[in-house]
């Protein structure tokens, strides 16, 4: 199948939910940015939205299409977000984080109303966990973070850039951590907030109104 036309359609079926005067949550990564193109065209065509980015790249993205937008910390709520997945089960569980963005991604989520997940048909699983969960974490605590994760059954690696470590918009690292299938990811988010040092993780429980999953030449939802 061809993975980026089905983003581009899932995308095209998300932007549909969006209304005039609405505040709009713009996601991460490559289905995003068709979903934020697309918004673009929109703003364009006369939609009065604002958008909360969820990442540095996002806003430059949402700048040069002329999206208006707000800063995070003038917004009580937000009405509606689309952003991508690595993988989603049908009980609308993700792992997010591929892109590095998670933190953000997630502090947008928490404050969204309708938060819709755009995919191709390649994320959706039936167990999380193939797809190492990535883990932010800030450098003074790397090594300390990753003994902890260890002795829970995690091995993480400290995800590269070039020869550096990865840097988020925050400037912590991101740990690429094997579980293995995760059998209960509600228990292991709920572990992992324990760990000193550790600022934010790839699980989103209990976040996600909709999946609508590109399949081919058409859409296939999930709520
Ligand atoms: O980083 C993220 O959580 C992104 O949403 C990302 O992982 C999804 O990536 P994709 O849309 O480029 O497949």
């Amino acid at each position: 199948p061809n993975l980026d036309r089905e983003k581009q359609l899932a995308a095209q079926q998300a932007v549909q939910y969006i209304q005039n005067d609405q505040i709009v949550g713009l996601g991460t990564g490559s289905s995003a940015v068709h979903a934020v193109q697309a918004i673009g065209r929109l703003v364009q065509e006369g939609l009065r939205i604002q958008g909360v980015p969820t990442s540095i790249r996002t806003k430059e993205l949402a700048e040069s299409l002329n999206i208006p937008l707000l800063d995070i910390n003038e917004v009580e709520a937000i009405d509606l977000t689309i952003d991508g997945a690595d993988e989603f089960t049908t009980d609308l569980m993700l792992i997010k984080g591929g892109g590095g963005a998670l933190l953000r991604e997630k502090i947008v989520a928490s404050l969204t109303r309708r938060q819709i997940i755009i995919t191709d048909s390649s994320k959706k699983v039936e167990k999380l966990g193939k797809f190492k969960l990535p883990i932010e974490v800030i450098p003074f605590a790397s090594h300390y973070v990753m003994n902890q994760l260890n002795q829970r059954g995690g091995k993480g690696v400290i995800r590269t850039s070039g020869d550096k470590p990865f840097l988020t918009d925050q400037g912590n690292y991101i740990v690429d951590t094997d579980f293995g299938l995760i059998d209960d990811p509600a228990a292991l988010a709920h572990e992992l907030k324990t760990i000193e040092g550790l600022v934010g993780h790839g699980l989103f429980i209990n976040l996600t109104h909709e999946v609508i999953m590109g399949m081919g030449d058409t859409t296939q939802s999930f709520r």
